[in-house]
């Protein structure tokens, strides 16, 4: 049965979870809701927390956004090879999460107020990932093989060189990194789509 993602009309918190299931080869439905239906307010009280993204596999129905990550992540097995990577793997992702949510914060509370503190933060924050992934020889977050954390941090690397081109410009492994994953063919065909070219980064338009 084909797994149901619901969500906005936008990329947002669903984006990694999208990027998960086009890389690993998985179909799902996607149903959209906009801002009218939204404000209606009947799907929003249908929601366990009042929020999407909302994920059905069968009978089973989650939300929160990292839930379904995870859950999918055990399902597909890119959860890395033993309790060790797991546990690694949580924290990278956690890592991911911090930088995503000071890019939310940024993004629908600060875009035009803090941008400049958050550009002179912002290598800090990516020069940890770059020592990160330039000790890791395995060319991912964790290990040898891609985990959901990877996704994650593609898609910030992304984001923020959207807005900020020269985001990543002192960041070689980093560089690499984003040009290694967007270059496996699910990811490249699912970056050069419309679905995904089409579709707002945020729900508020800025980026
Ligand atoms: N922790 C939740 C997750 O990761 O899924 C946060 C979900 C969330 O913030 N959803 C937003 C939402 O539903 C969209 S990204 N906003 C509409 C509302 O709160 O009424």
């Amino acid at each position: 049965m084909a797994y149901v993602l619901t969500y906005f009309p936008v990329r947002g918190r669903a984006e990694a979870i999208r990027l998960m299931l086009k890389d690993q080869g998985k179909d799902w439905t996607e149903v959209t809701v906009t801002r009218d239906m939204w404000l209606e307010g009947t799907v929003k009280n249908s929601c366990l927390f009042g929020q999407l993204p909302k994920f059905e596999d069968g009978d089973l129905t989650l939300y929160q956004s990292n839930a379904i990550r995870r859950y999918l992540a055990r399902k597909l097995g890119i959860y890395g090879k033993d309790d060790k990577e797991e546990a690694f793997i949580d924290m990278m992702d956690d890592a991911v999460q911090d930088l995503q949510n000071k890019y939310i914060k940024l993004i629908y509370q600060e875009y035009d107020t803090k941008k400049e503190d958050y550009f002179k933060q912002l290598p800090c924050d990516l020069a940890r990932f770059e020592k990160i992934l330039t000790c890791n020889e395995g060319g991912f977050l964790v290990g040898k093989q891609i985990s959901f954390a990877d996704y994650a941090l593609l898609l910030q690397l992304l984001n923020h060189e959207v807005l900020c081109p020269s985001a990543l410009d002192n960041f070689p492994s980093l560089q690499a990194y984003r040009d290694r994953l967007s270059a496996r063919p699910n990811i490249k065909a699912y970056l050069e789509s419309h679905a995904f070219k089409n579709t707002p980064i945020n729900g508020n338009g800025k980026q």
